[in-house]
């Protein structure tokens, strides 16, 4: 922690922890009951977004403290930064602007001096153009059929997001079911080959480096699969699209150039969906509804670059977390949607907030003494509260929640609805209040318990409370919605990362997982021994080769 207590933003940090010394033992249940307008105070809107963050160990002193402390660290100009296409990439030297992506006002955007937003419009011209012909069946496959199926290959960033997405929204699909290929486990790809047409899937191949070995053999192994039926390498050209900045790789894999959707270096892998990334998505739902998305995600970026702190949800939602990681030393956050469709959301969001804030150096380079971002996990609701809430309730850990619902569903659901989210409601409801001794006995003294019965059972029907979430509401998980909620998600990240003092936009550790595999895999099929790897590696590569002899 001396890196806090000798950062410029020393006094900001300190009087945090001196109130957090205040609050530690201050439970929620009280802070309710001396304010029945705590949720006006702690609720804000965006849209059709909502948040109640009344549930948390805060107060107006709390909250004012936090505010201080992302003025302190000039947020509010790294904010405008972002948005001005400065290069706060600096590890990469590159523009951050996924919000360029769904600039629906089309103001200027200036990466080295030159507006970006033509050609951030020619990509969604020319996805709308392609989106039209294949879901209208005027694009036709090899043999003249049209495509019943398309299938995205890539993996992180070039995966998850479009994933989520296209899962979340069926309700808007049309005739045309997206899937996605990503491991390279060939069970992945062939699990989803054999379900599928030849004559009519289309492939999309994205991959912003077009380089990347998981998703190359896969997309190769596809091709191989196309022609073994088609037996014709034109095929190729009406079965296989790609997303991705490298032309040169594209054009070498066979894919007709014209053929290829590009996009910049200043959009990241994991805030790409918005790009031609998303194409997958475009196809299954059609281009208004993706644009919908778009536009969804350009509210929520005006009201995180226009609203005050006080009133700025993701700033909210950053500062709490920051609250509950370093002045509480919480170490994982959970995420929990009340809707099947979001089943992906807590995977995207591992991935948006692991990669980008899991690090341990500043910009500068300078090794951090402190914890930086959280573990993030989940689960949907209510499977999880008959799996892992028991240890929310009753376990010794802090760890907020996320807990997120749309109020109304888009299917003819009875009371289904009803239930999941009064299940919802009462999760947050009880992690806040927990049971107190006098509850838990007198619960069980009107089940005829008394005596050593009811005193031996007592700690087992204790619960602490006390445990801070945040409840996001959507009117209905719709495209605007749900990309109000993603970018959410995303600035909420950006913030901690400039609270912290990382670059939330490189990924060094992801990158190095894409060089190890190379040393080890030719030794699998040698013979040679395994030098240069430890005994534990060397003896692991050995019980491999004698399984795969036979
Ligand atoms: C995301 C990461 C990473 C990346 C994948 C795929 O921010 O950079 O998850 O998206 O490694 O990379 P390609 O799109 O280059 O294949």
């Amino acid at each position: 922690m001396k890196d806090i207590f000798k950062s410029p933003q020393a006094g900001s940090w300190l009087a945090l922890w001196r109130h957090q010394q205040k609050m530690a033992d201050v439970h929620m249940r009280d802070l309710f009951a001396i304010d029945p307008q705590r949720f006006e105070r702690y609720s804000l809107r965006c849209g059709e977004l909502f948040l109640d963050y009344s549930k948390h160990r805060v107060t107006d002193e709390t909250m004012r403290l936090l505010v201080d402390l992302a003025q302190s660290v000039d947020l509010a100009g790294w904010m405008q930064r972002m948005r001005s296409g400065d290069k706060i990439n600096l590890s990469e030297n590159r523009a951050v602007l996924h919000t360029a992506l769904r600039n629906r006002s089309n103001t200027p955007v200036l990466v080295d001096g030159v507006d970006v937003m033509p050609e951030v419009n020619v990509v969604l011209a020319q996805m709308r153009g392609f989106v039209e012909r294949v879901r209208s069946g005027e694009w036709r496959g090899y043999t003249g059929e049209t495509i019943t199926d398309v299938v995205n290959i890539g993996i992180g960033g070039s995966d998850l997001g479009p994933m989520l997405v296209a899962r979340a929204l069926r309700p808007y699909a049309g005739k045309i079911t997206p899937h996605f290929v990503s491991n390279v486990d060939g069970a992945h790809l062939f699990g989803n080959l054999e379900r599928l047409d030849p004559k009519r899937t289309l492939f999309i191949v994205t991959s912003k480096s077009f380089t990347t070995p998981e998703t190359l053999l896969n997309a190769n192994s596809a091709k191989d699969w196309l022609l073994s039926h088609l037996q014709d390498p034109a095929a190729v050209a009406k079965h296989f699209v790609a997303v991705s900045t490298n032309t040169q790789a594209v054009s070498a894999f066979g894919i007709d150039t014209a053929n290829m959707f590009g996009f910049w270096d200043w959009v990241g892998g994991r805030y790409s969906l918005w790009s031609a990334v998303g194409l997958a998505i475009a196809v299954a739902v059609g281009m208004d509804h993706f644009e919908a998305l778009l536009q969804g995600a350009h509210e929520m970026d005006c009201h995180f670059f226009e609203q005050p702190f006080e009133q700025n949800i993701p700033v909210i939602l950053a500062l709490l977390g920051v609250w509950y990681n370093t002045c509480f030393g919480a170490h994982s956050h959970a995420v929990i949607p009340y809707d099947q469709s979001l089943a992906r959301l807590p995977a995207h969001l591992q991935q948006l907030d692991m990669e980008s804030n899991g690090k341990r150096v500043t910009r500068d380079g300078h090794t951090l003494d402190f914890d930086t971002g959280p573990v993030i996990w989940g689960e949907t609701g209510v499977n999880c509260q008959h799996a892992f809430f028991q240890l929310l309730h009753q376990g010794t850990r802090l760890i907020p929640v996320d807990f997120i619902a749309p109020l109304r569903s888009h299917f003819p659901v009875g009371q289904h609805h009803e239930t999941l989210i009064a299940n919802m409601f009462a999760q947050a409801e009880a992690l806040m209040r927990g049971k107190s001794r006098a509850e838990a006995k007198a619960e069980l003294e009107a089940q005829g318990l008394s005596g050593p019965a009811l005193y031996s059972l007592l700690p087992h029907k204790l619960f602490p409370g006390n445990q801070p979430s945040n409840t996001i509401l959507l009117e209905q998980l719709t495209p605007k919605t749900l990309g109000a909620l993603i970018a959410m998600y995303e600035h909420k990240v950006f913030v901690q990362g400039i609270i912290w003092g990382l670059n939330s936009f490189d990924q060094w550790g992801v990158e190095y997982g894409k060089q190890l595999a190379k040393a080890i895999q030719p030794l699998l099929a040698g013979e040679q021994p395994a030098a240069g790897h430890d005994c534990s590696t060397a003896g692991l590569i050995d019980l491999y080769r004698q399984a795969s002899r036979g």
